[in-house]
Protein backbone atom coordinates (compact mmCIF):
# COMPACT_ATOMS: atom_id res chain seq x y z
CA UNK A 1 0.00 0.00 0.00
CA UNK A 2 2.00 3.34 -0.89
CA UNK A 3 1.35 6.42 1.58
CA UNK A 4 -1.29 8.18 -0.42
CA UNK A 5 -3.46 5.22 0.35
CA UNK A 6 -2.59 4.56 3.35
CA UNK A 7 -3.53 8.33 3.99
CA UNK A 8 -6.69 7.50 2.39
CA UNK A 9 -7.54 5.13 4.79
CA UNK A 10 -6.34 6.71 7.95
CA UNK A 11 -8.61 9.50 7.02
CA UNK A 12 -11.59 7.16 6.70
CA UNK A 13 -10.89 5.15 9.91
CA UNK A 14 -11.40 8.62 11.46
CA UNK A 15 -13.92 9.60 9.71
CA UNK A 16 -16.08 6.83 10.68
CA UNK A 17 -15.06 6.89 13.82
CA UNK A 18 -15.97 10.26 14.29
CA UNK A 19 -19.51 9.55 12.58
CA UNK A 20 -19.89 6.39 14.77
CA UNK A 21 -19.19 9.33 17.67
CA UNK A 22 -21.78 11.82 16.19
CA UNK A 23 -24.26 9.06 15.63
CA UNK A 24 -23.87 7.57 19.24
CA UNK A 25 -24.43 11.29 20.61
CA UNK A 26 -27.90 11.77 18.47
CA UNK A 27 -29.58 8.41 19.22
CA UNK A 28 -28.00 6.15 21.37
CA UNK A 29 -28.00 5.39 24.89
CA UNK A 30 -26.41 1.92 24.89
CA UNK A 31 -23.57 -0.05 22.70
CA UNK A 32 -22.42 3.24 21.34
CA UNK A 33 -19.83 5.85 21.14
CA UNK A 34 -18.03 7.87 23.12
CA UNK A 35 -19.54 10.16 25.96
CA UNK A 36 -19.10 13.67 26.64
CA UNK A 37 -17.26 15.06 29.87
CA UNK A 38 -20.29 16.92 31.15
CA UNK A 39 -21.82 13.23 31.63
CA UNK A 40 -18.24 12.42 34.17
CA UNK A 41 -18.99 15.43 36.00
CA UNK A 42 -22.54 14.45 36.78
CA UNK A 43 -21.51 10.45 37.42
CA UNK A 44 -19.18 12.61 40.13
CA UNK A 45 -21.21 14.17 41.73
CA UNK A 46 -23.24 11.57 42.17
CA UNK A 47 -20.27 8.88 43.04
CA UNK A 48 -21.73 8.69 46.48
CA UNK A 49 -24.55 7.30 45.85
CA UNK A 50 -25.74 3.61 47.39
CA UNK A 51 -25.22 0.90 44.90
CA UNK A 52 -27.77 -0.75 42.84
CA UNK A 53 -28.32 -4.31 43.77
CA UNK A 54 -27.02 -6.61 41.16
CA UNK A 55 -25.90 -3.94 39.34
CA UNK A 56 -22.58 -4.76 37.20
CA UNK A 57 -19.31 -3.04 38.87
CA UNK A 58 -17.92 0.03 37.32
CA UNK A 59 -14.31 -0.13 37.22
CA UNK A 60 -13.50 3.83 36.43
CA UNK A 61 -10.19 4.42 34.73
CA UNK A 62 -7.82 7.82 33.40
CA UNK A 63 -5.46 8.04 31.06
CA UNK A 64 -2.76 9.99 32.25
CA UNK A 65 0.35 10.92 30.20
CA UNK A 66 2.68 13.94 28.35
CA UNK A 67 1.13 14.25 24.86
CA UNK A 68 1.61 12.70 21.85
CA UNK A 69 2.52 9.42 23.59
CA UNK A 70 -0.59 7.62 22.34
CA UNK A 71 -3.39 7.91 24.94
CA UNK A 72 -6.28 8.34 22.34
CA UNK A 73 -4.70 5.69 20.25
CA UNK A 74 -4.44 3.02 23.23
CA UNK A 75 -8.31 3.77 24.37
CA UNK A 76 -9.30 3.79 20.54
CA UNK A 77 -7.67 0.47 20.10
CA UNK A 78 -9.11 -1.14 22.83
CA UNK A 79 -12.61 0.69 22.36
CA UNK A 80 -12.70 -0.18 18.74
CA UNK A 81 -10.05 -1.73 17.48
CA UNK A 82 -8.80 0.96 15.62
CA UNK A 83 -5.60 3.02 14.70
CA UNK A 84 -5.65 6.47 13.79
CA UNK A 85 -2.20 7.64 12.39
CA UNK A 86 -3.55 11.50 12.88
CA UNK A 87 -2.44 13.38 16.02
CA UNK A 88 -5.45 15.40 16.90
CA UNK A 89 -4.56 16.78 20.67
CA UNK A 90 -7.41 15.31 23.16
CA UNK A 91 -9.19 18.15 25.57
CA UNK A 92 -11.11 14.79 27.12
CA UNK A 93 -13.12 11.98 26.41
CA UNK A 94 -14.71 9.74 27.60
CA UNK A 95 -16.09 5.99 26.57
CA UNK A 96 -17.85 2.59 28.60
CA UNK A 97 -17.33 -0.86 27.61
CA UNK A 98 -18.88 -3.68 28.94
CA UNK A 99 -16.21 -6.74 29.68
CA UNK A 100 -16.28 -9.93 31.43
CA UNK A 101 -13.31 -9.84 33.90
CA UNK A 102 -12.02 -13.18 34.99
CA UNK A 103 -15.83 -14.45 34.31
CA UNK A 104 -17.49 -11.67 35.95
CA UNK A 105 -19.13 -8.95 33.79
CA UNK A 106 -18.49 -5.72 34.41
CA UNK A 107 -17.88 -2.14 32.70
CA UNK A 108 -15.45 0.13 32.35
CA UNK A 109 -15.19 3.97 32.17
CA UNK A 110 -12.41 5.18 30.69
CA UNK A 111 -11.32 9.08 30.74
CA UNK A 112 -8.97 10.06 27.98
CA UNK A 113 -7.45 13.20 29.33
CA UNK A 114 -5.15 15.80 27.68
CA UNK A 115 -1.46 15.56 27.73
CA UNK A 116 -0.93 18.87 26.33
CA UNK A 117 0.15 21.48 28.97
CA UNK A 118 -2.27 24.19 28.16
CA UNK A 119 -5.28 21.58 30.07
CA UNK A 120 -2.85 20.53 33.39
CA UNK A 121 -5.46 22.61 35.51
CA UNK A 122 -8.13 21.27 34.85
CA UNK A 123 -6.58 17.77 35.42
CA UNK A 124 -6.92 18.00 39.34
CA UNK A 125 -10.94 17.58 38.67
CA UNK A 126 -10.81 14.65 36.53
CA UNK A 127 -8.24 12.66 38.55
CA UNK A 128 -10.52 13.19 41.44
CA UNK A 129 -13.11 10.53 39.57
CA UNK A 130 -10.54 8.12 38.53
CA UNK A 131 -10.20 4.93 40.48
CA UNK A 132 -7.11 3.19 38.41
CA UNK A 133 -4.56 5.27 36.32
CA UNK A 134 -2.90 4.13 32.79
CA UNK A 135 0.51 6.06 33.20
CA UNK A 136 1.93 6.40 29.32
CA UNK A 137 5.15 7.65 28.00
CA UNK A 138 6.35 7.07 25.11
CA UNK A 139 9.62 5.10 24.87
CA UNK A 140 10.93 7.32 22.30
CA UNK A 141 10.31 10.23 24.32
CA UNK A 142 12.26 10.59 27.40
CA UNK A 143 10.91 13.58 28.69
CA UNK A 144 7.37 12.09 28.21
CA UNK A 145 9.29 8.60 30.88
CA UNK A 146 10.27 11.95 32.92
CA UNK A 147 7.09 13.44 33.11
CA UNK A 148 5.48 10.03 34.35
CA UNK A 149 6.55 11.11 37.86
CA UNK A 150 4.99 13.84 37.92
CA UNK A 151 1.85 12.74 37.17
CA UNK A 152 1.76 10.24 39.73
CA UNK A 153 2.66 12.71 42.09
CA UNK A 154 -0.46 14.71 40.74
CA UNK A 155 -2.61 11.31 41.21
CA UNK A 156 -1.27 10.38 44.68
CA UNK A 157 -1.75 14.15 45.71
CA UNK A 158 -5.81 14.59 44.53
CA UNK A 159 -6.06 10.81 45.80
CA UNK A 160 -4.76 12.20 48.51
CA UNK A 161 -2.62 9.05 49.68
CA UNK A 162 0.96 7.81 49.93
CA UNK A 163 0.78 5.25 47.02
CA UNK A 164 -2.78 3.23 47.50
CA UNK A 165 -3.89 3.61 43.87
CA UNK A 166 -4.27 1.26 41.60
CA UNK A 167 -2.01 2.20 38.16
CA UNK A 168 0.23 0.74 35.63
CA UNK A 169 3.40 2.10 34.06
CA UNK A 170 3.02 1.98 30.26
CA UNK A 171 6.09 2.40 27.80
CA UNK A 172 3.89 2.89 24.59
CA UNK A 173 5.49 3.22 20.90
CA UNK A 174 7.14 -0.11 21.17
CA UNK A 175 6.44 -1.04 17.54
CA UNK A 176 9.29 1.75 16.68
CA UNK A 177 12.16 0.16 19.54
CA UNK A 178 15.02 0.09 17.17
CA UNK A 179 14.50 4.20 17.90
CA UNK A 180 14.25 3.92 21.52
CA UNK A 181 15.45 5.97 24.10
CA UNK A 182 13.95 5.05 27.39
CA UNK A 183 15.44 1.47 27.77
CA UNK A 184 12.81 -1.49 29.32
CA UNK A 185 14.78 -2.11 32.43
CA UNK A 186 15.23 1.67 33.40
CA UNK A 187 11.17 2.18 32.75
CA UNK A 188 10.96 -1.22 35.18
CA UNK A 189 12.77 -0.69 38.03
CA UNK A 190 10.57 2.75 37.94
CA UNK A 191 7.62 0.47 38.14
CA UNK A 192 8.88 -1.60 40.73
CA UNK A 193 9.46 1.45 42.75
CA UNK A 194 6.36 2.69 42.76
CA UNK A 195 4.85 -0.82 43.44
CA UNK A 196 3.22 -1.07 40.16
CA UNK A 197 3.35 -3.08 36.94
CA UNK A 198 5.25 -2.08 33.98
CA UNK A 199 4.14 -3.20 30.29
CA UNK A 200 5.27 -1.85 27.05
CA UNK A 201 2.87 -1.49 24.09
CA UNK A 202 2.07 -0.38 20.78
CA UNK A 203 -1.18 0.90 19.94
CA UNK A 204 -0.31 0.84 15.99
CA UNK A 205 0.12 -3.16 16.29
CA UNK A 206 -2.34 -3.69 18.87
CA UNK A 207 0.36 -5.32 21.26
CA UNK A 208 -0.66 -5.43 25.07
CA UNK A 209 -3.25 -3.03 24.51
CA UNK A 210 -5.97 -5.31 26.50
CA UNK A 211 -3.08 -6.44 28.96
CA UNK A 212 -2.96 -2.95 29.92
CA UNK A 213 -6.88 -2.25 30.76
CA UNK A 214 -7.49 -5.94 32.28
CA UNK A 215 -4.86 -5.77 34.30
CA UNK A 216 -5.73 -2.44 36.09
CA UNK A 217 -8.86 -3.60 36.23
CA UNK A 218 -7.96 -7.32 37.96
CA UNK A 219 -5.64 -4.57 40.05
CA UNK A 220 -8.78 -2.23 40.82
CA UNK A 221 -11.03 -5.32 41.74
CA UNK A 222 -8.75 -6.67 44.20
CA UNK A 223 -8.87 -3.30 46.02
CA UNK A 224 -12.17 -3.30 45.75
CA UNK A 225 -12.38 -6.81 47.94
CA UNK A 226 -13.60 -8.36 44.68
CA UNK A 227 -17.36 -6.77 44.65
CA UNK A 228 -16.95 -3.55 44.36
CA UNK A 229 -20.09 -1.54 44.64
CA UNK A 230 -20.90 0.72 41.93
CA UNK A 231 -19.73 4.35 41.96
CA UNK A 232 -22.52 6.52 40.90
CA UNK A 233 -23.42 5.22 37.45
CA UNK A 234 -26.32 3.14 37.41
CA UNK A 235 -25.24 0.55 34.54
CA UNK A 236 -28.70 -0.92 35.23
CA UNK A 237 -29.53 1.51 32.13
CA UNK A 238 -27.09 0.16 29.66
CA UNK A 239 -27.62 -3.83 30.22
CA UNK A 240 -29.95 -6.13 28.55
CA UNK A 241 -31.31 -3.85 25.72
CA UNK A 242 -31.18 -4.96 22.45
CA UNK A 243 -27.67 -3.25 20.23
CA UNK A 244 -27.95 -1.37 17.73
CA UNK A 245 -24.79 -3.29 15.70
CA UNK A 246 -22.63 -0.45 16.29
CA UNK A 247 -19.57 -1.22 18.26
CA UNK A 248 -19.98 -3.64 20.68
CA UNK A 249 -19.77 -3.31 24.05
CA UNK A 250 -19.99 0.36 24.20
CA UNK A 251 -22.14 2.70 25.79
CA UNK A 252 -23.08 6.50 25.53
CA UNK A 253 -24.06 7.68 28.81
N1 LIG B 1 4.10 4.13 15.66
C1 LIG B 1 3.21 4.37 16.64
N2 LIG B 1 2.56 5.54 16.68
C2 LIG B 1 1.66 5.73 17.67
C3 LIG B 1 1.40 4.74 18.67
N3 LIG B 1 0.49 5.25 19.51
C4 LIG B 1 0.20 6.46 19.07
N4 LIG B 1 0.89 6.77 17.97
C5 LIG B 1 0.84 8.01 17.18
O1 LIG B 1 1.28 9.08 18.03
C6 LIG B 1 0.51 10.25 17.79
C7 LIG B 1 -0.13 10.73 19.08
O2 LIG B 1 -1.03 9.72 19.55
P1 LIG B 1 -2.27 10.10 20.49
O3 LIG B 1 -2.91 8.83 20.89
O4 LIG B 1 -3.12 11.11 19.85
O5 LIG B 1 -1.50 10.76 21.72
P2 LIG B 1 -2.13 11.30 23.07
O6 LIG B 1 -1.29 10.79 24.17
O7 LIG B 1 -3.56 10.96 23.13
O8 LIG B 1 -1.93 12.87 22.93
P3 LIG B 1 -2.80 14.05 23.66
O9 LIG B 1 -4.24 13.79 23.33
O10 LIG B 1 -2.30 15.33 23.09
O11 LIG B 1 -2.51 13.98 25.12
C8 LIG B 1 -0.52 9.89 16.72
O12 LIG B 1 -0.03 10.33 15.46
C9 LIG B 1 -0.59 8.38 16.78
O13 LIG B 1 -0.93 7.80 15.55
C10 LIG B 1 2.10 3.51 18.58
O14 LIG B 1 1.95 2.58 19.39
N5 LIG B 1 3.00 3.38 17.54
MG1 LIG C 1 -5.21 12.07 23.16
Amino acid sequence: MDRVEEKVLSAWKWLKLKFIQLFAFIFGDDDSASRDVEAMAAAKKTSNAPASTGAPVVHKVIMVGSGGVGKSALTLQFMYDEFVEEYEPTKADSYRKKVVLDGEECSIDILDTAGQEDYSAIRDNYYRSGEGFICVFSILDAESFEATNEFREQILRVKNTDNAVPIVLVGNKGDLREQRVVPAEVARSRAEQWGVHYVETSAKRRENVDKVFYDLMREMKRRKGGNAAVAGIDVNNSSGRKKRGLKKHCTIL
